[in-house]
């Protein structure tokens, strides 16, 4: 190839090492947070409550990379994959300003953020554990530390507060306690929202758009597995799992465990019991409802994603081969979810966070879904 001529890369260059001039300095202050809870379906529903936040209080969100544990397998560490590798930041603004911590730091923060200047903000009840009892603990322990580690960023003095929560209906007191002339950059620990997300912020999904490789990567491996219709399956069945099920048994977690309000109803008066079929389903119940949406949706596929084993020999059983049975165990964790977000019918694990990522995806797409133990879900607040 000939090379171009030199006016051209002089044009070219900025826009390829990453949007050319620093995006303009928001007088209405930043919010950063380390997403430190949870693997991806819980800092999904944390990104969603803080999304929300942002916007509450007139901050640009700095989306924060997703923390990936690989200790098992290469590189045995944190890995922080950017947001935008999986999604698309550019939806997120039909919401609300955002600007990846990423571009954050390496462009906004050396004039506007420089050491020196980094204030972290907690509860005070958390700066408790330090040895002042007045320090928040923004890098204490694992992913804490090496999450602000990537950035070389250290605190160098902290800002508490107490009686006030991440609830929209606080907002005020925000402002008034931290307002962006005197608190520009509010950073904080942990993300400033609720586990599991509050069902007003479940429909804030629809601005979670996979990225166009994310999408490219999903329909291909589609397209040559399966056969549509399909029914996608989530078991969440490993021995973690199993442990946190057993708290079921003896009758003192509630209908409120984990992700579960998304199919036992949020209001806990009137939530349906929690079972230990929609925890941890066993072959039988994997069995019926299986049966029962294959045969409704006239399946010719089914695709199972697990944290454990697949069951793929079982459930070609059921179907004595009439129904292709494919399971892809893939590296990255987010094939799966995608692949269970496009299927004709989704059964999921009502508890887990990982099957309410597709719940919600599916339900702002108006796609049905259903769960083990429970084959009609209570509609939610999710059409707009
Ligand atoms: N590839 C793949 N990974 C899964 C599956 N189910 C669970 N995992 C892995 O296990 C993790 C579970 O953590 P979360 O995503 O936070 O969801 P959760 O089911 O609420 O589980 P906890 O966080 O352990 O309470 C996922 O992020 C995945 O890394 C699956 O079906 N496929
Ligand atoms: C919110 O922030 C934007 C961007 O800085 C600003 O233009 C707007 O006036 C702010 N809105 C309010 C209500 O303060």
């Amino acid at each position: 190839m000939a090379a171009p001529p030199v006016a051209l890369l002089v044009l070219l260059l900025p826009a390829v090492a990453g949007g050319g001039a620093a995006p303009a300095w928001d007088e209405a202050g930043y919010l950063l947070y380390c997403p430190c809870m949870g693997r991806f379906g819980n800092q999904a529903e944390h990104f969603l409550g803080a999304l929300a936040f942002a916007r509450a209080l007139n901050r640009t969100l700095a989306v924060p990379p997703w923390i990936e544990y690989r200790h098992h397998r290469p590189p045995y560490t944190n890995l922080h994959v950017p947001y935008a590798q999986l999604f698309r930041l550019e939806p997120l603004r039909r919401y609300h300003r955002v600007v990846a911590l990423e571009q954050f730091m390496a462009e906004l923060a050396p004039a506007h953020w420089p050491p020196g200047r980094r204030v972290a903000y907690c509860f005070e009840a958390a700066a408790q554990r330090s040895a002042d009892k007045a320090t928040c603990p923004m890098k204490d322990g694992n992913p804490f530390g090496p999450f602000w580690d990537q950035f070389q960023v250290d605190f160098d003095k902290s800002e508490l507060f107490k009686g006030i929560s991440f609830s929209p209906a606080y907002k005020d007191h925000w402002i008034q306690r931290f307002p962006p002339s005197e608190h520009p950059v509010l950073a904080l620990p942990g993300a400033p929202a609720q586990f599991p997300v509050l069902e007003e912020h479940r429909p804030l999904h629809k601005y979670m758009v996979w990225s166009d490789e994310m999408v490219k990567k999903g329909d291909s491996y589609i397209q040559s597995l399966l056969v549509r219709p399909y029914v996608g399956i989530h078991l969440r069945i490993g021995s973690d799992w199993k442990n946190a099920c057993n708290m079921l048994k003896d009758g003192t977690a509630g209908p409120h465990f984990m992700a579960s309000p998304q199919c036992v109803g949020y209001e806990r008066s009137t939530a349906a019991p929690l079972t230990m079929d929609m925890c941890l389903p066993d072959l039988a119940e994997i069995q019926r409802a299986l049966t029962l949406w294959v045969k409704k949706t006239e399946a010719k596929s089914v695709y199972i994603a697990t944290d454990s084993e697949p069951y793929k020999a079982e459930i070609e059983q059921f179907f004595q081969g009439r129904v292709k049975v494919v399971s892809l165990q893939p590296e990255v964790p987010h094939v799966d979810l995608y692949i269970l977000g496009q299927s004709d019918h989704f059964i999921g694990n009502c508890v887990s966070s990982f099957t309410a990522f597709v719940k919600r995806e599916r339900d702002v797409h108006g796609k049905p879904s259903s769960f083990f133990g429970m084959d009609h879900p209570p509609r939610l607040r999710d059409e707009f």
